[in-house]
């Protein structure tokens, strides 16, 4: 089953930073209601982009998403604390957005997530920055895989996200992702891959295509999660028909039903 994260719930979105900001709990819960019935599994909720305000406008988000939907949320912050403070507030295991390798963000995260219930995602940044390529982006995902089956995580709780990078930046971008994917899911078998779909048409016009046809290539290779819109309904016809494709699908009855309901349409 792929996983979902929608990406909505995010103060970096101008309507959703002014939602923020007035305290407008209405658009928030419109929001989190289309995302869930548009095939959300997971709903992220960032509050990082009013600078000074992160800690209050987490708060209040999580107050009004958590009443919105039964899905569970993905926390993510790259604060530690904000973690630790979001953790408390949700009530049923969320995804916890993010762990990395930068030394002020692991220990305190690999402390916090002793004994913990939740899933995690893992980014493969370390103190020397973005990973260069494929060896980086795995070595890194080898070391929080053992550092997080270390404290007792399962595999199924693990998603490492490669960081993709904008393929208008280097044009070996693409190629680099899916790559490092297709080794992640063959050789640390049992974890997830997931990360932020959009990062790639960055710089790009028709950003969407780009997303669209990405996410079918990368599914190719394993990619079995990602942060992204659910309210695009095209690209949620391209996860469906992939999914169909990867041979997931008896009989395409999935597929079909989509179709009937108007969810696939060329
Ligand atoms: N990996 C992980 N977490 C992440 C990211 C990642 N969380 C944040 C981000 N990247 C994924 N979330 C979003 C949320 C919204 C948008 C993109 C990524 C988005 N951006 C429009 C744009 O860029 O054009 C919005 C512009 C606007 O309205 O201001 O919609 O990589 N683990």
């Amino acid at each position: 089953m792929f996983t979902v994260i929608g990406e909505r719930i995010n103060t970096t979105l101008k309507k959703v930073k002014a939602a923020t900001a007035d305290r407008d709990a209405a658009y928030i819960r419109d929001d989190v209601q289309k995302q869930e019935a548009s095939g959300a599994t997971y709903i992220d909720v960032n509050a990082g982009a009013r600078i000074g305000h992160e800690e209050e406008d987490m708060t209040w988000l999580l107050s009004v998403v958590k009443e919105a939907t039964r899905l569970p949320l993905c926390l993510d912050s790259p604060d530690p604390a904000i973690l630790e403070m979001a953790y408390g507030m949700v009530d049923q295991p969320p995804m916890i957005n993010s762990i990395s390798l930068e030394k002020d963000r692991f220990d305190p995260m690999i402390q916090f997530l002793k004994g913990k219930e939740c899933r995690i995602i893992a980014l493969c940044m370390d103190d020397n920055g973005m990973p260069k390529g494929v060896d980086d982006i795995f070595s890194r995902a080898t070391t929080l895989v053992s550092e997080l089956e270390a404290i007792g995580f399962k595999r199924d709780d693990i998603f490492i996200d490669p960081l993709i990078q904008p393929v208008s930046v280097a044009a070996e971008n693409g190629t680099i992702a899916m790559e490092a994917v297709e080794k992640i899911m063959t050789e640390l078998k049992g974890v997830h891959t997931t990360g932020g779909l959009s990062n790639i048409s960055y710089g790009l016009p028709q950003r969407k295509v780009v997303n669209r046809i990405f996410l079918a290539m990368m599914m190719a290779r394993g990619f079995d999660s990602a942060i992204m819109d659910p309210l695009d309904k095209e690209i949620m016809a391209v996860l469906k028909t992939a999914t169909t494709l990867q041979g997931h699908d008896n009989f395409c009855m999935n597929y079909l039903k989509a179709v009937r309901a108007g969810d696939i349409t060329a």
